[in-house]
Parts: C-alpha cells; sequence; structure tokens
C-alpha cells in the first residue's frame, strides 16, 4: 500500500517521475483522488511554501516541486472532476498592462494550484477590460494582480477601479503583490489583501474567502 506521506516527501524532492508513478500506484490501489490530492500532493506543497517563507527553500526548489506537483495532477485533474471533487476556490492571476514581468506570478499560480485551487492565469501585460472579461467568463472568487515596476504600479489601482466601475467588485476579493508593492499600497488602492511571497499569497487566500 502507498504512503501518501511517501507521495508529499518526493514532491518536496522534486521527484516528478516518481510522484507520478506513486500517484498512479495510488490509485490502482483503490486511493481516492481526493486523498491522494489532499494528504499528498497538497501535503507536499504546504511544506514547501513552509519552506519557502522561512528562506529553507529558494525560487529554484519551489519551482522544481511545482513541477512535480503538476505531473501527479495531470493524472487527478480528470479524476477529480468525475468524482466531483471542487476546487478550493477559484483565482484568476495575471500581471497588470505594461509588465511583463512573469516569474513570481507564474509562482504565485503554482502554489495557489498547489493549495487545492483551480487556477487561470491570464498572463502578463493584462489590461483591466481583460481582467473584466475573464472574471465574467470564469466567475472567479479571488483575482490577483501582479506588478514588478513602480510605473506598472498605478495599473492595479486602475483595473480595481474598472471592476468597481463594471459592478464586480463586491462579488470578489483582489489579491495583490509583487516586489514594489506593499501592505499600505495595497490598502490605498482598494485591494482586498497583500502578499509579500507565494506562500503566504495562499495563506492570504484562505483568509480572505473565510472573511
Ligand atoms: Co525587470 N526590472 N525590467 N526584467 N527585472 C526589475 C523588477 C528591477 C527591480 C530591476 C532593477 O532595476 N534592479 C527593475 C524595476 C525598477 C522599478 O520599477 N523600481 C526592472 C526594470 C526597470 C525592467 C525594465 C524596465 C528594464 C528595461 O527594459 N529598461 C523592463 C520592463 C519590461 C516590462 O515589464 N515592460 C524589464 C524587463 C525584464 C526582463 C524581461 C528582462 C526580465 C523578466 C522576465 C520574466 O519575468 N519572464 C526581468 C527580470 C528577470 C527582473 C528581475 C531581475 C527579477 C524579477 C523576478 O523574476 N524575480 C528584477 C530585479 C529583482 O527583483 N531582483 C527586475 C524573482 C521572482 C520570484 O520574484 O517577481 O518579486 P518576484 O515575485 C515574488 C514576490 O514579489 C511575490 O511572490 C513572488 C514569489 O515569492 N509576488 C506576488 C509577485 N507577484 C505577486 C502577486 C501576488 C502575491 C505575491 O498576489 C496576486
Amino acid at each position: 500500500m502507498v504512503d501518501l506521506k511517501l507521495i508529499a516527501e518526493n514532491l518536496i524532492a522534486g521527484k516528478s517521475a516518481l510522484v507520478k508513478e506513486l500517484v498512479q500506484q495510488a490509485l490502482a490501489e483503490g486511493v481516492s483522488p481526493g486523498r491522494v490530492l489532499n494528504e499528498g500532493l497538497i501535503a507536499g506543497m504546504n511544506i514547501v511554501g513552509t519552506k519557502f517563507k522561512a528562506n529553507e527553500f529558494y525560487v529554484p526548489e519551489v519551482l522544481i516541486a511545482a513541477r512535480a506537483m503538476k505531473s501527479g495532477m495531470e493524472i487527478l485533474k480528470p479524476l477529480l472532476s468525475q468524482a466531483g471533487v471542487k476546487p478550493v476556490a477559484t483565482f484568476i492571476i495575471g500581471t497588470v498592462k505594461g509588465d511583463l514581468h512573469d516569474i513570481g506570478k507564474n509562482l504565485v499560480g503554482m502554489m495557489m494550484e498547489g493549495a487545492g485551487f483551480e487556477v487561470i492565469d491570464i498572463g502578463i501585460d493584462v489590461a483591466p477590460e481583460k481582467y473584466l472579461e475573464m472574471i465574467k467568463q470564469k466567475q472567479p472568487q479571488l483575482v490577483g494582480l501582479s506588478a514588478l515596476l513602480t510605473t506598472t504600479m498605478p495599473m492595479m489601482k486602475t483595473t480595481i477601479e474598472t471592476l468597481k466601475n463594471a459592478g464586480l467588485k463586491d462579488k470578489i476579493k483582489v489579491l495583490v503583490g509583487g516586489a514594489p508593492v506593499t501592505e499600505q499600497f495595497a490598502r490605498e488602492i482598494g485591494a482586498d489583501g497583500y502578499a509579500a511571497d507565494a506562500a503566504s499569497a495562499v495563506d492570504r487566500a484562505k483568509e480572505l474567502l473565510n472573511n
């Protein structure tokens, strides 16, 4: 019988092929996709997040672990929807208009996926109108804006105002982040939350959804 902790441990170690193999084995032994997800992949990514916050892991280790998570998720995804396992929530993330930086955004997306969120990545240089269109289409509970340039930070405010003007802001929570962004700036522009790094983004997202 596969110990689900072994899936978590190999995910943390970034062993993609082994994670995939163990996920397949657990399913073949009759473990439910939901348990494999929660006690294997999500449990592993939680530890990756904790290590990242504690500076025990850096960006490369997180990316390698996220790749291992994705290899397990490829097998689980169709089975989870068949079994009616719902994601924690839907999260749309993008880098705001004028800004082409995507490494941090991708990391946030991966950590959120690792925490059980359905993540819809709408890319870089995302205009407020594109956010609007995607929110209407996908109906997320949470929207993430990333900016790495001081010159694109005001675009976060413009995006939030666009959502307000369209009457959508009350229906969703907006999380912002990126190297130059601060908690105070987030408050000033009317965001619901701010996170300094990808692991904290998961914590903040969960707090926002519980409020
Ligand atoms: Co650019 N760049 N860049 N760049 N670049 C910076 C950001 C800069 C600080 C470098 C510097 O001058 N020291 C500077 C900004 C200065 C400023 O505004 N104050 C800068 C500049 C000026 C520029 C250009 C204008 C350069 C030029 O062309 N003259 C240009 C702008 C292009 C544009 O966007 N329009 C430019 C271009 C580029 C590259 C294309 C070459 C490349 C981007 C490649 C890519 O992303 N695919 C690049 C890079 C790589 C950087 C640096 C070196 C690294 C950024 C990065 O990926 N960090 C950066 C300097 C630096 O930070 N040391 C720099 C790693 C990443 C994991 O961290 O993105 O901070 P970060 O994400 C973190 C957190 O911020 C947070 O979680 C992540 C993980 O913990 N986070 C969120 C991020 N988004 C979040 C969202 C959340 C929550 C948390 O909720 C939704």
